[in-house]
């Protein structure tokens, strides 16, 4: 009996959900509301496919650098800064101020453009702005993977229309498949790594621009060695109730809860160990 009432697990659920979003869209293709709709995939970045993929990504990243206007919502300092803006970001009115200085260079001499107005509505908003307590928008902080899931979205739709300007109307991003288990797929795609294509950014970190994996070293706030200078310490640990960053030791025994049967009715929750940071 027991049995029978855990077998509807995270994971058996998420495979259901998944199998009627199949059902639903396969049906919905012989309706006429959905008969524009084309079936996209995406296809791993590392696969035939993926690296045709690349490629067209690599020409359209090229025309978005370097043949469309800046101010033109298609440029691709449009879409770095909707994520960051180069310049002071905190306290919040250093950041407003860089914004307003870079509105003023892309769009000198025409306060009317209507693109002015979009890139002041779209430009820094990435949730994951917050790193400051004077930035009212702190807890968008807690959007940050729904939001970029959307803007990814947004974003290969805008890849695809530069590209459909050359007649080339199938783009789709490839992803990076890193947690697949190959360890030669835990450095970024070489695309990204060779200096003469448009993929190439100089200021990634030097190591993972020569190809260290991703796993190399990337100390996060459960890091305490990390953070000794007290001053970054003190910073760190202002808002955190507990008054200390987490341990390592100690995301095992959630992993082990949510990996378990303890944990099977629970469903869709973000869990913050964070010494009661979003809670204070
Ligand atoms: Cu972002």
């Amino acid at each position: 009996m027991a049995d029978d009432r855990t077998t509807i697990t995270r994971r058996t659920l998420m495979t259901a959900a998944a199998g009627i979003g199949t059902a639903l869209s396969s049906r919905d293709l012989g309706n006429a509301a959905f008969a524009q709709t084309a079936t996209r995939t995406r296809y791993n970045a590392t696969s035939p496919r993926g690296r045709q993929m690349l490629a067209k990504y690599a020409k359209a990243v090229d025309i978005m650098k370097n043949k469309v206007a800046e101010g033109d919502p298609r440029h691709w300092n449009f879409q770095w800064y909707t994520h960051w803006i180069p310049g002071p970001q905190g306290p919040w009115d250093d950041a407003l101020a860089t914004k307003r200085r870079a509105l003023d260079r892309v769009y000198a001499g025409r306060p009317s453009d209507p693109h002015r107005a979009l890139a002041q509505a779209m430009w820094d908003t990435c949730q994951m702005h917050g790193a400051d307590p004077s930035d009212p928008n702190l807890f968008q902080l807690l959007f940050f993977p729904p939001w970029h899931r959307l803007f990814v979205y947004r974003f290969e739709e805008i890849v695809r229309a530069i590209l459909k300007t050359e007649g080339d109307d199938d783009f789709t991003l490839p992803y990076w498949n890193y947690l697949g288990g190959e360890v030669n797929n835990l450095s970024i795609p070489l695309e990204f790594r060779d200096p003469a294509s448009p993929l190439f950014v100089a200021d990634r970190v030097e190591q993972v621009n020569a190809g260290a994996r991703i796993d190399w070293d990337n100390p996060g706030e459960l890091n305490e060695a990390a953070f000794a200078d007290p001053k970054v310490h003190e910073r760190l640990t202002r808002d955190i109730p507990a008054r200390r960053t987490g341990r390592l030791e100690e995301i095992g025994p959630l992993a082990v809860f949510l990996a378990g049967r303890g944990s099977d009715f629970m469903t869709g929750q973000t869990i913050f160990l964070d010494g009661g940071h979003t809670a204070a």
